[in-house]
């Protein structure tokens, strides 16, 4: 017992010996951060550096929705170095399967969950390395097929559209809902999220967020969702 406890404080010592030259703590992966949180519950820790392709379920999917993924595709290309290129081709993997790798699905659907305007993402990873593989995302066409889903206003109903679009395309890249119980009442509730001075809230809160403006419109909030992404980047490499 005596031996013991006169060497417990040497083995501290050398620990913090071990630790302290390398500063590794400027080295390892984060999962969540200010308005982003990493998707890990879904098995995604990383976005992986080569890339990814948006193709289409089928004709319709494809003339509907390949507008509104040119914004955060651009963006997520320039500001976060994966390369993200939307094509014009279809892909006719099921729901049930996932897709190749790093091909994202876009299926155009009538309450793909069975419930009134609810969209899903069916995001896959990589068992290998648990990076966001793609996956399927099932946007709801009643978006488009109401013409005031969202607003009597033409123009904020379709930034509404384009934010949520790129709600379900950041699952895809692992981002889970930034949800919290900002006002500490006990029930983590929908739009609880953090708030920007402007008063937006980041694209990934649920049930939805984003910028409610003509130019920001679905672009990832740089403050929230980008950094949380850029983060998941670097995870590839921390990991
Ligand atoms: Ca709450
Ligand atoms: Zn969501």
């Amino acid at each position: 017992m005596r031996a013991a406890r006169l060497t417990l404080p040497a083995i501290l010592a050398a620990l913090l010996l071990a630790v302290a030259p390398g500063q590794a703590s400027a080295a390892t992966p984060v999962y969540s951060g200010t308005g982003w949180r990493a998707w890990t519950a879904n098995g995604i820790y990383s976005l992986a550096p080569d890339g990814y392709t948006i193709v289409f379920a089928d004709d319709t999917a494809r003339t509907k929705l390949a507008p509104y993924f040119k914004t955060p595709a651009n963006q997520v290309t320039t500001s976060v170095g994966v390369p993200i290129t939307v094509t014009t081709a279809l892909d006719d993997t099921p729901i049930s399967s996932c897709p190749s790798r790093h091909a994202i699905v876009v299926h155009y659907l009538y309450r793909p969950t069975g419930k009134a305007g609810v969209s899903k993402a069916l995001a896959c990873h990589d068992t290998a390395d648990d990076s966001a593989w793609g996956g399927h995302l099932l946007i709801d066409s009643e978006y488009w097929t109401s013409s005031n889903w969202f607003s009597t206003n033409a123009t904020l109903n379709d930034i509404y559209r384009k934010n949520v679009v790129s709600h379900e395309l950041g699952h895809i890249f692992g981002l889970d809902h930034p949800n919290y119980d900002r006002d500490k009442d006990g029930t983590v509730e929908d739009f609880e999220c953090v708030v920007s001075d402007a008063g937006w809230l980041p694209v990934e809160c649920a049930p939805n967020g984003g910028y409610r403006t003509s130019t920001g419109a679905g672009k990832f909030l740089t403050a929230y969702d980008l950094a949380g992404l850029k983060q998941l980047a670097a995870n590839y490499w921390l990991r």
